[in-house]
């Protein structure tokens, strides 16, 4: 089978021959390459999440717009573009999608956008690093409405998300809340505590703990027959030695939060300013962090989607 370019989609040859065959494929963002790591750094993690799934037996599709049509699996050269800090991609909420596909721009996909395209061509699991939510009110203000997209597009999109929580910078309990609200079922991936990140736990619960992924791929099989048409984010510790130290990241979080209240940062650029004030303030202990996490996270999205192929009837 060969590369399939249907109307603004274009899958990657292997890819499509996976999902034809029932195999097992994994979605991967890339805003998380794009703005979420610095460049050189981004391009190695880029090349080591799709070996990790490999590794684990599955298909990787990372997933951009490029030149203005939806890309699902991409090649050396594009995970360059995406990677390349001179080619300065936008980040791609859903609502960006139809502008940018119109307009013919290149842009970086969120968890959002990457979970729509992902469904639309067919993929069922997505590994990542860390979910948008809602951010906390700025000092004086009572709710900021600043809800990522990725939550609404969650509760309205069959696809399961491997990630390692939420930032300790956003409302854990409220984010918690509307993925509830969102008829979004929370799976602690061997964990009774919904993780924060950088740290393993937070002081949140989970509704529902599996502990293997034959369990995970069993629920969200169930819940597609069932369910309301909405996703499972499967949610997974940080490596226990890549957890950031306790103190260090609650110093870190206090002044990232302190310099986006004092300057005029809103909407999208919030979290890439926080996360590059992470990473520049810890000497690389956060990036590791994050490295560590999204590779455990996109392994077991792959052993999932593993699970998944198997169990089909
Ligand atoms: N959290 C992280 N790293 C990231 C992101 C979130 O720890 O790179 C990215 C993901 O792409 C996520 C997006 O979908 O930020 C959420 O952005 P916003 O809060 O603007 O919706
Ligand atoms: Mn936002």
């Amino acid at each position: 089978m060969s590369e399939v370019e249907s109307g603004r989609m274009r899958v990657a040859e292997e890819v499509s021959s996976a999902l034809a065959g029932g195999g097992a494929v994994v979605a991967l963002e890339s805003t998380i390459l794009a703005h979420g790591l610095p460049p050189g750094r981004n391009r190695k993690v880029a090349a080591s999440v799709e070996d990790a799934v490999r590794a684990a037996g599955a298909v990787p599709a990372t997933i951009a717009v490029l030149d203005g049509r939806l890309r699902v699996g991409l090649d050396g050269a594009d995970l360059d573009r995406v990677c390349d800090p001179d080619a300065d991609l936008a980040k791609l909420s859903a609502r960006d999608l139809g502008p940018a596909l119109a307009l013919g721009r290149d842009g970086a996909t969120t968890i959002a956008s990457t979970t729509l395209i992902a469904n639309a061509a067919g993929i069922g699991v997505f590994g990542t690093g860390g979910l948008g939510g809602v951010h906390l009110p700025a000092p004086g203000q009572t709710a900021s409405w600043d809800v990522s997209a990725d939550l609404d597009v969650l509760g309205s999109t069959p696809v399961a998300v491997v990630c390692s929580g939420v930032k300790s910078v956003l409302d854990i309990a409220a984010t918690i809340e509307v993925l509830e609200t969102r008829s979004v079922p929370v799976l602690g991936y061997r964990t009774d505590t919904f993780p924060a990140f950088y740290r393993r736990e937070s002081r949140f619960g989970v509704p529902w703990r599996v502990d293997t992924p034959a369990s995970a791929a069993s629920v969200v099989a169930a819940h597609r027959s069932r369910g309301p048409g909405s996703g499972v984010l499967v949610v997974n510790p940080v490596p226990a030695e890549h957890e950031l130290d306790a103190d260090l990241h609650d110093r870190l979080l206090a002044e990232g939060m302190a310099r986006v209240a004092a300057s005029d940062v809103r909407g999208g650029d919030v979290t890439p300013v926080l996360l590059e004030h992470f990473h520049t303030a810890s000497g690389g202990a956060s990036l590791d962090a994050n490295e560590a996490l999204v590779l455990d996270n996109v392994r077991v999205a792959a052993e999932i989607a593993v699970e998944l192929a198997a169990q089909r009837p």
